[in-house]
């Protein structure tokens, strides 16, 4: 795992201060059950997911990409112990919805295309941070898989 300066940490817990949650975590679950269908599977509660639109204008998906989002933005609060940032959640995905992780990876690569989407203007190094970034978390959320 990387260790981060404290330098460092406040540049990302700076950049995490400016992602809109609502909109960049609804854009990117849609974005997931889009373009890697399968993963719809695991929302049978959604409602209408029939369609790119359908999904993208979903509010229970909209609702769960802010989720998702947030309990993220609450991890990068403990940046140097990423590991032990989502213990339960990663119990969750594991034992109760028997969640493949390869779909951690697959959200990986769309909150990647949805930060480069952005309005913001992003420069290299916050692009590589958020991968950075992103995979750490991706690989805490795995961390408890067994
Ligand atoms: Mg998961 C529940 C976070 C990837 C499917 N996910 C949750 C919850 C959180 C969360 C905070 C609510 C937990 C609770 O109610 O106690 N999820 C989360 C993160 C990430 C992730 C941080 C990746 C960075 N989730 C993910 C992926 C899928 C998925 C890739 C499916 C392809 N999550 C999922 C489902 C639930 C949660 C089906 C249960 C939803 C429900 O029952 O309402």
């Amino acid at each position: 795992m990387v260790h981060f300066t404290a330098e460092e940490k406040a540049a990302i817990t700076g950049l995490w201060g400016k992602v809109n949650v609502e909109e960049a975590g609804g854009e990117a679950l849609g974005r997931l059950l889009v373009v890697y269908p399968w993963t719809q599977r695991f929302f049978d509660s959604f409602g209408n997911l029939s369609s790119a639109s359908a999904i993208m204008g979903n509010p229970k998906a909209k609702a769960h990409g802010k989720e998702v989002l947030t309990s993220s933005r609450e991890a990068i609060k403990n940046l140097n112990n990423l590991k032990d940032a989502f213990p339960k959640l990663s119990e969750l995905h594991c034992d109760k919805l028997h969640m493949d992780p390869e779909n951690f990876r697959i959200l990986e690569i769309v909150l990647v295309i949805v930060a480069n989407h952005s309005d913001t203007e992003l420069t290299p190094l916050v692009q590589a941070a958020w991968k950075i970034i992103v995979t750490g978390l991706v690989n805490t959320l795995a961390h408890k898989y067994h």
